[in-house]
């Protein structure tokens, strides 16, 4: 109870930061996009994690005007980094079940474009497998509304879910991110190893961008590189870091 008033002023009271983590092109070793990453430092309770306030926020319809929050710093940061002229480099916000349910989301995005003066393909936006398949029907409408505003679509944490592979195609979906534990224990985890080579290509087949999420070893790299891969995401290139020092991570890999 406690916690869920500190989370309601939150937002007044500008609590909330963003980290943002790389993502690097296997092919040309450059920075493409990052991925904005929530983070709160509450004066009550030290620095919170997502894990320990996104399911609260959830629960208690905060996620709605938070999730808008997010939408806007994150493009307001990304049309500053285009302004800065350091690449074009893509940021993507990631929804929760309860932004992706609310009538509000497509004005929340639009609003956050319009007010940064960001063109709609430098944001992207992360779902889950779970999020789209509660009601595929409507998540196939509401997907191709989001989709008209120019934005990316990803799914996150992909192979966790339902794998439900028939609304790859119809839904318009522009990426998939393996999820970190498949990579873990590759290359010698072979099991592993033969599911993200397949969830490659498959990927690639219908036309989708592939991302591994959390390689930490030059071994893994490989592996994905190897594998044609197209993007990683991972300690082994960066861990989350602020606004402030995502110009120079660009700029040294241009
Ligand atoms: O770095 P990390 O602990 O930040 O993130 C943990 C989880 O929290 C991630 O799986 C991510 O999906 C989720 N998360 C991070 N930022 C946001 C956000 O802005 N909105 C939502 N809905 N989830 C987020
Ligand atoms: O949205 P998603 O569930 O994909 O959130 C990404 C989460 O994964 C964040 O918590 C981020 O800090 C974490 N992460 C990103 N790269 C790595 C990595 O290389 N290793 C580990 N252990 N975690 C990572
Ligand atoms: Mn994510
Ligand atoms: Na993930």
């Amino acid at each position: 109870v406690e916690m869920e008033a500190h989370l309601r002023q939150a937002i007044e009271n500008r609590e909330f930061t963003l980290r943002y983590q790389p993502r690097v092109c296997l092919a040309t070793n450059q920075c493409t996009g990052v991925e904005a990453l929530l983070r709160w430092q509450s004066p009550a309770l030290g620095l919170v994690m997502p894990s320990d306030f996104i399911p609260l926020a959830e629960e208690t319809g905060v996620i709605v005007p938070l999730g808008a929050w997010v939408l806007r710093e994150a493009c307001r940061q990304s049309a500053e980094w285009l302004a800065a002229g350091g690449g074009q480099i893509r940021v993507a916000v990631n929804l929760s079940a309860g932004q992706f349910a609310s009538p509000d989301l497509l004005d929340h995005i639009l609003e956050a474009l319009d007010e940064a003066h960001l063109p709609g393909d430098f944001l992207e936006l992360e779902l889950t497998e779970s999020m789209v398949m509660r009601q595929p029907e409507q998540a196939a409408r509401w997907l191709s509304s989001l989709k008209q505003t120019g934005v990316r679509l990803s799914i996150d944490d992909f192979g966790t879910g339902y794998s439900s592979l028939a609304y790859l195609t119809r839904f318009p979906i522009d990426l998939v991110k393996i999820d970190r534990s498949f990579i873990r224990d590759i290359p010698d985890s072979r099991g592993d190893a033969q599911i993200t080579s397949a969830v490659i290509a498959l990927g690639h087949s219908l036309g989708l961008k592939v991302i591994a999420e959390g390689a930490e070893t030059q071994a893994q790299v490989d592996f994905l590189c190897n594998e044609g891969c197209d993007e990683v995401q991972g300690y082994f290139f960066s861990r989350p870091i602020p606004a402030s020092e995502v110009g120079s991570f660009v700029s040294r890999r241009q």
